[in-house]
């Protein structure tokens, strides 16, 4: 799915009918509380609209944006620069394996993202090894293994309640011995013994650097997109304990909040590396501000 097919839902009617005005009509304090409405009901935070508001009335008031496709313009670019100047790119390291963990509460997308990754990265010429960390089910295992197969990159998983550590730890081995460029380790979202999540990842986290030096390159968060604003409470426990570099958000195709996007980076300070736009191997879209903006705020009716 297209960034702009995943986006739909919450470009919906209304923002692309009020981002669709491309006459040169003169901006009118009407048209300004009508667009204010509209990013909020798209799920832009307040404490992200209230200055962004503030600095196009500011510049409508001095007599700098005068017609409405400008002000809506002035929009998308302090969109776009709220997304930019963060490193959205996946991080890199001279050291072999890179490492990623893929970490987040149940049923946000972990096990999906670990997949649509590794295919894409694969498809860009890297070597990926998929580590199926997340043994606190036999399913859940079973379900990164059937991934695997279908994108076609080896795995190494564990047993089911085994210790998700030692899997990474394995897999690190496995992929300097066999030379992967890189492993993904899928995690649970919650655990069978009283042991706190957050505790586990960090033994993961400490395990994976005995393995290889440094490691992990990246923690990524993945967040239910459908969650909207919600997501953000979703995460705060995680980046407060567990070394987040970086964040994805999922199905952003089933939702029409897709504009918490930007109240997700606000509130939590990190970058979004990657989108979620649907359930097959392709729909991992990684995260260019302006394509994104342009996708959520389209110039044609
Ligand atoms: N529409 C849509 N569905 C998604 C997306 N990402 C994941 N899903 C679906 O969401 C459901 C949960 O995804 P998983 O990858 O199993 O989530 P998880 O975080 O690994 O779940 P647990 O292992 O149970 O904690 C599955 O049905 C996925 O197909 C997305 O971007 N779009
Ligand atoms: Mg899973």
């Amino acid at each position: 799915m297209s960034l702009e097919q995943g986006l739909a839902k919450t470009r919906g009617g209304f923002l692309s009918r009020l981002f669709g005005r491309t006459r040169e009509e003169p901006l009118t304090a009407e048209f300004l509380d009508e667009l204010e409405e509209g990013l909020v009901r798209a799920d832009l935070s307040v404490s992200l609209v209230d200055p962004l508001m503030a600095q196009v009335r500011d510049l409508a008031t001095t007599g700098e944006l005068k017609t409405v496709p400008k002000a809506l313009d002035a929009v998308r670019d302090v969109l776009v620069a709220e997304l930019s100047g963060k490193d959205s790119a996946l991080r890199t390291s001279e050291k072999r394996p890179r490492v990623v963990l893929v970490v987040g509460v149940n049923g946000s997308g972990k096990t999906t993202t670990a997949a649509k990754l590794a295919k894409r990265l694969k498809d860009a010429g890297e070597t990926p090894l998929l580590a199926a960390a997340d043994t606190f089910r036999a399913a859940a295992i079973q379900q990164l293994e059937a991934w695997a197969s279908r994108v076609d990159v080896p795995i190494v998983s564990g047993r089911p309640d085994g210790d998700p550590a030692a899997v990474v730890f394995d897999a690190i081995n496995a992929a300097t011995a066999r030379g992967n460029s890189i492993v993904i380790a899928d995690t649970a979202g919650r655990l069978h013994t009283k042991g706190h999540l957050m505790d586990e990842l960090g033994k993961i986290v400490r395990v994976a650097g005995r393995a290889r030096d440094g490691a992990p390159d990246e923690v990524l968060l993945v967040l239910d997109g459908t969650a909207g604003q919600n997501a953000i409470q979703q995460a705060r426990q995680f980046t407060k304990d567990a070394s987040v570099t970086g964040l994805v958000v999922t199905k952003l195709d089933g939702t029409a909040k897709g504009g918490a996007v930007f109240a997700i980076v606000h509130e939590l300070g990190l970058p979004v590396k990657f989108l979620g736009v649907g359930e097959k191997a392709d729909d991992l879209v990684p995260m260019d501000p302006r394509a994104f903006v342009e996708a959520l705020l389209p110039r044609a009716a």
